[in-house]
């Protein structure tokens, strides 16, 4: 630190040296990232709310009014009338929260200590997380020739361990939805708390079953799921952090509750104690400034411009590991390696990622990349041989 104050626009020159360093999402070269320039008016909102502190309600009446207002608005797209639950920082801590209330409730009501969680392969890192952090072992689920989560797979490895089942809307690297209606089942014959991972789905595959994508009901209109993950920074166009944790019992978030004597209430369930009241408020501006509507089209958007480079993909040559049901499109090309491919296209400014399972180029086609960008990496895809 200097030892006198630093004039404002020498700070600010020097910050903005630094961010020169970083990509920018208009540049439409961000090809791999789940989230997405957030829209002017969220940010303006978010500025307003800057200073509000949710891990002290009782001094932010209003602001908490607000968190409990998008939890309501997302519940009624995820088919719940009272859902219990927070915006937290994102899909890693809400994923963390559920966790750990699957883990708490089973060890509350059925005596389980050292519990087991049946993640499929395909689920996302943060789940090791969790895992690690609560002291639970992770049984792996299958996944089937399509890349879902395999249901008989899950059936076997139940046992008396198991606190929680996850299954995902949306997977990090493919974009598929696993079959949430059967698991659903499943946990709920086998008294076993059930997760669904929505935080890249939950803001687009409502809208695209309202539109008429044929895709399946992964939410709490089936009985077996006890919580949703679903991110407002991520397909909900909010600021970074917004991540959305949805239970459907009170319970679950009573289980997690420690005392905290000396605040405005006198428990507190989240992870996180001070707690940013920003990402609520611009997370409630734009969903309201955007309306089902406005995300039905932005969607609608992404699915053409989705179906539209995967074709284009496939009349060059390139193979398509899946059909996409999200906005997610991974190839390989036949004749040359997928990570020497990736790295073309990074000496070409194309900043892709790599799937792992199975390994292929992961294109994640959001809010930022536009028409012209995806014509402009087929010329490139074209000419890289
Ligand atoms: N669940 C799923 C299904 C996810 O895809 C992700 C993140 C998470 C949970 C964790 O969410 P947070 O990162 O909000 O905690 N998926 C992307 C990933 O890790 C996030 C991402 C975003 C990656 C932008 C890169 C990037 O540039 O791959």
């Amino acid at each position: 630190m200097d030892d006198k104050p630093v004039d404002k626009e020498k700070i600010l020159k020097e910050l903005s040296e630094f961010h020169k360093l970083d990509y920018d999402y208009s540049d439409g070269r961000i090809l791999g990232s789940m989230c997405t320039e957030a829209h002017p008016f969220a940010k303006e909102v978010y500025f307003k709310f800057l200073d509000t502190n949710l891990g002290d309600p009782g001094l932010f009446k209003g602001t908490k009014l607000i968190e409990c207002e998008v939890i309501k608005s997302i519940g009624e797209l995820l088919s719940i009338d009272n859902p219990y639950g927070h915006i937290v920082t994102g899909g890693t801590e809400a994923n963390l929260m559920a966790i750990r209330a699957a883990r708490n409730h089973a060890r509350k009501y059925k005596g389980i200590i050292d519990g087991e969680i049946i993640v499929p392969e395909s689920a996302h890192f943060s789940f090791k997380k969790a895992a690690d952090m609560l002291n639970l072992k992770i049984v792996e689920a299958e996944l089937d020739e399509n890349y879902k989560t395999d249901v008989e797979s899950v059936k076997k490895l139940i046992s008396d361990k198991t606190v929680a089942i996850v299954a995902i809307a949306g997977t990090t690297e493919l974009g598929l939805v696993d079959p949430i209606d059967e698991i659903s089942k499943i946990a709920l014959e086998n008294n076993i708390y059930f997760h669904v991972d929505a935080a890249f789905g939950g803001f687009s595959i409502p809208f695209l079953r309202k539109i008429g994508f044929d895709l399946p009901v992964f939410d709490f209109s089936l009985p077996g799921v006890c919580s949703i993950t679903v991110d407002p920074h991520k397909m909900g166009l909010a600021p970074i952090p917004a991540g959305g944790i949805l239970f459907r019992k009170e319970e679950y978030l009573e289980v997690m509750a420690v005392d905290s004597p000396y605040l405005t209430v006198k428990t507190q369930s989240t992870i996180v104690g001070t707690r940013l009241g920003a990402s609520s408020a611009a997370t409630y501006a734009i969903m309201k400034y955007f309306g089902k509507e406005g995300y039905c089209n932005i969607i609608r958007n992404l699915m053409d411009n989705t179906i539209f480079f995967k074709e284009e993909l496939e009349k060059l040559g390139y193979e398509v590991i899946c059909e996409p049901e999200l906005n997610i499109v991974a190839f390989n090309h036949p004749s040359i390696e997928t990570n020497e491919l990736a790295e073309k296209l990074g000496a070409r400014g194309w900043k892709v990622s790599v799937a792992k399972c199975p390994v292929a180029i992961r294109i994640v086609l959001m809010n930022h990349i536009k028409l012209n960008h995806l014509k402009e990496l087929l010329e490139d895809l074209k000419e890289i041989f």
